[in-house]
């Protein structure tokens, strides 16, 4: 049967909300994330509006960069209780223009609109949405329309800011052949500089690799890579997506290698989300580490446990055990910790262990 998928994605979201917060800020460049400190900020970009973007701000590109590539831009902390208010508006008037709705993060959703007869229609719901979203909330976002979840969300990439996108099942191969194989979500840096090496850069090339050659080189992944060169994706839409993971990090001021600063830091992150996921009424099963060292060498290491817990002290007694290998295995300085539980369930009352 075909389907039709709509993706929702808010432009530049957290930027966006400063920006409507402080009409002063329109037209200039606005970067959200850690405190520059003039250039000696250690944290990093959360997002940054198109302005910044022209400057070769990115999310995740550390805050000294930022501040070095434009010095000027109004920086601003994060504001998450606002975001996650608004967030939740947004997604309430999303929801409505389909009962299939998976809400992917905090600023976007996919909807299901296989019920309706063309694309046609679906072009005109989608400008309904958008519309409503600029009404009620004064934000604008970009929708893209197609067979899939991965086409659906690639048209979305391809038509930022403020657009709308739709690519008809027979527009698929000629729409993916000339875009950059990172364009494919989920193809990161270390897949694209594998198939770098095989002079792929766009995923046309990509196309002339058979599967078993794929298979070879990337093992299960093999099969991934090749359907998504040919928008293939057959994942549903999923309503009401759980929660899946709940974690917390900490940049340090300065490296550091002294033991009460690190483990002061990480107890602290113990408390806070061993709260938080019992808070969100979840027990958990695994336990991620993750410690980034000098220079933004980042590893991170899991345990999952026989069973779910929502034990303090197993947390504790595991997660630590974790850090205190990679301090070992590394004598470098440590620049960051974190912690973060997957695996969750729903938490049973009387359930202590
Ligand atoms: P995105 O939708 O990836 O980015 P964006 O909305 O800022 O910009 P656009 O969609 O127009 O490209 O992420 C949504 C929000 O999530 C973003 O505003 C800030 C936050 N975020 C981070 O905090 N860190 C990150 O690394 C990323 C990618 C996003
Ligand atoms: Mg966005």
């Amino acid at each position: 049967m075909q389907r039709i998928i709509l993706h929702l994605d808010m432009d530049a979201f957290f930027a966006q909300l400063e920006e409507r917060a402080n009409p002063q800020f329109k037209g200039k460049p606005v970067v959200v994330g850690a405190e520059p400190k003039a250039g000696r900020g250690r944290g990093v970009v959360s997002t940054a509006n198109y302005e910044a973007r022209k400057y070769g701000i990115h999310s995740a590109l550390p805050i000294s960069k930022a501040y070095s590539l434009c010095p000027e831009a109004i920086f601003l902390p994060v504001n998450m209780d606002l975001y996650l208010r608004v967030s939740g508006q947004i997604m309430e008037t999303v929801k409505k223009y389909s009962p299939i709705c998976q809400i992917a993060s905090l600023d976007e959703a996919y909807l299901d609109l296989s019920h309706l007869t063309d694309y046609a229609q679906a072009e005109t719901l989608a400008k309904k949405l958008k519309n409503e979203i600029l009404e009620k909330q004064k934000l604008t976002a970009t929708c893209g329309i197609g067979q899939n979840k991965l086409v659906a969300k690639i048209a979305t990439n391809q038509a930022k800011p403020n657009g709308l996108l739709v690519v008809r099942p027979e527009e698929v191969s000629d729409f993916l052949a000339p875009l950059g194989i990172r364009e494919l979500p989920g193809i990161g840096p270390k897949t694209a500089e594998i198939l770098g090496r095989l002079n792929i850069t766009n995923v046309l090339q990509l196309r002339k690799i058979d599967l078993v050659q794929l298979e070879n080189i990337f093992g299960k992944s093999g099969v991934s890579i090749y359907q998504k060169a040919r928008g293939i994706d057959d994942s549903p839409i999923l309503s009401d997506e759980p929660v899946k993971s709940i974690g917390q990090e900490h940049t340090f001021e300065t490296d550091t290698r002294d033991p009460e600063d690190i483990f002061g830091a990480f107890e602290r992150i113990l408390k806070s989300v061993h709260q938080d996921t019992l808070g969100q009424g979840f027990s958990f099963k695994t336990i991620t580490v993750v410690c980034r060292f000098r220079g933004f060498e980042t590893h991170t290491k899991s345990k999952t446990l026989g069973k779910s817990s929502s034990d303090f002290k197993i947390l504790r007694s595991e997660s630590t055990k974790m850090l205190l290998k990679f301090l070992m295995e590394n004598l470098k300085p440590v620049r960051l910790v974190g912690l973060r539980l997957s695996n969750l369930s729903n938490l049973k009352l009387n359930d202590k262990s």
